[in-house]
């Protein structure tokens, strides 16, 4: 069974671009009822034993009955466990090494990046994710998913995802996404986005 992963840093480790309130409520609630939710529905089932990912990749062979609590819940569960890992205080800066060549040679430069994912972060509708993937080519690209689809069902594999749910930023930014957005680079941890993206390319 799924239990809610351990924070490596404290609620308000990431302010002032993401609030406390925010983070505990999030963390706290959000994040634990889609475990709850998640294992309520698979409970006594063979996928009770899965790794999250490995699940999510399987979604195909979850019963009808239980999918789309699957989707929505073990997608939940796996999107921010990655957001909290991808996350952290003294963080932002910029991605070094292996990524950073390849984010120059697929996106131009590392701002261009910024800006083409900052768009689509920007042109979600409603409520769900933009990520950066390694697609089943073994290339990055960015794409988004609606409320909390994972991208390991459409076989690609995330290392950098933002949540653009209200309940991501509503407390401190209101409507104000761009906002949001533009700050959360200031915590992004690279390195583990860079770790990510090794063990994505094996
Ligand atoms: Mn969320």
């Amino acid at each position: 069974m799924f239990k809610l992963p351990k924070l490596l840093y404290s609620f308000d480790a990431l302010e002032p671009y993401i609030d406390a309130k925010t983070m505990e409520i999030h963390y706290t609630k959000h994040h634990q009822t889609y475990v709850d939710k998640l294992n309520e529905a698979i409970n006594g089932t063979e996928f009770a034993n899965m790794e999250i990912n490995e699940l999510m990749e399987n979604i195909s062979k979850v019963p009808e009955k239980i999918k789309q609590a699957v989707i929505n819940h073990g997608g939940g569960y796996a999107n921010h466990s990655l957001f909290w890992e991808i996350m952290g205080s003294k963080a932002g800066g910029k991605p070094e090494k292996q990524l950073a060549k390849e984010i120059n040679s697929k996106f131009g430069s590392l701002e261009e990046f910024k800006k083409q994912f900052t768009d689509v972060a920007l042109k979600v509708f409603g409520s769900g994710w933009a990520w950066l993937v390694i697609n089943s080519n073994k290339k990055l690209e960015i794409i988004f998913t609606k409320n909390q689809d994972s991208p390991l069902m459409e076989g690609k594999i995330p290392i950098l995802g933002l949540d653009v749910w209200e309940h991501a930023y509503y407390l401190k930014y209101q409507n104000r996404r761009p906002e949001y957005i533009k700050n959360w680079w200031n915590v992004v941890n690279w390195e583990k986005v860079e770790e990510f993206f090794k063990e994505a390319k094996k």
